[in-house]
């Protein structure tokens, strides 16, 4: 995969020089390119921002140094046919999930635009369609100074994806998320240690039990602490066993789907 950061803070990505995604690109797994956008502006002070049509507070990103900089990044785009797809990092996005990441990890050619101050000139956005997919991605409901942090958060979620960049892919099966839950709570040696006790049933050598405890785990942490996860949750062919925990939960399956008892 080849990836195009643009950004006017281009050391702000170095740390995806580092472990996995690092490692990734030096196997030649990822080909990531980092583009300063001042180098894309002409005039004497390499003015990359100007005052809001419509007044009020901060500054927006000019259009030009823009659509020069992302002219050459589709130019980059290997001739496969497709689009390359431009994500723009902002809070006024659509959120970035676990299933976004999968889909972005297919794409030969992915491409950020870093905005900086209140966004980029929203021309801009429109003009790309012609040469890019483009996405107006959020990674939450807060808000951050520029999309560099979040570009780290999205280049290391689709980077991990991809084949070969995680050692053992086994990993990626049984982790948060991958199946609508979250992860189970995991433990590793010393048994004991200072009084606290691994769960018995873990040490047992049973493994059919050891994946049910498994289970109900991330339906317990699931209903704690991400109970809107447990909505869209395909409870359609779950075994007797684990519709008794969802029920001791406070949810039963109805239609396939789970739903919060009342008196829960
Ligand atoms: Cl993707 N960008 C910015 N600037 N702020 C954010 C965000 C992205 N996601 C949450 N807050």
């Amino acid at each position: 995969m080849r990836i195009d950061v643009v950004s006017i803070f281009p050391e702000y990505l170095a740390p995806l020089e580092l472990s996995l995604i690092g490692k990734a690109r030096q196997d030649g797994l990822l080909d990531l390119n980092v583009h300063d956008l001042r180098t894309f502006t002409t005039d004497k002070h390499r003015s990359v921002d100007d005052t809001p049509y419509g007044g009020g507070a901060g500054m927006v990103m000019k259009a030009e140094p823009w659509a020069q900089a992302l002219t050459v990044v589709a130019e980059l785009h290997p001739d496969d046919g497709g689009k390359p797809v431009l994500i723009v990092p902002s809070p006024a996005g659509e959120r970035f999930n676990q299933a976004l990441a999968y889909e972005l990890a297919e794409e030969k050619h992915l491409a950020f635009a870093c905005g900086r101050y209140e966004g980029i000139d929203e021309r801009v956005i429109e003009w790309a369609q012609e040469h890019f997919t483009v996405r107006p991605v959020s990674l939450g409901d807060y808000v951050l100074n520029g999309g560099e942090v979040a570009v780290l958060a999205m280049v290391e979620a689709v980077g991990r994806l991809l084949p070969g960049v995680v050692g053992n892919p086994e990993s990626l099966v049984e982790e948060s998320h991958s199946d609508g839950l979250l992860e189970y709570p995991v433990y590793t040696k010393p048994a004991s240690w200072r009084d606290r006790e691994v769960p018995p049933v873990l040490l047992s050598g049973n493994h059919g039990k050891i994946a049910q405890w498994r289970r109900h785990q991330q339906y317990a942490r699931t209903a704690d602490r991400r109970p809107d996860l447990l909505a869209g949750f395909d409870a359609g062919s779950l075994p007797r066993a684990d519709r008794t925990e969802l029920h001791h939960l406070g949810y039963d399956v109805v239609d396939g789907q789970l739903v919060r008892r009342d008196d829960a």
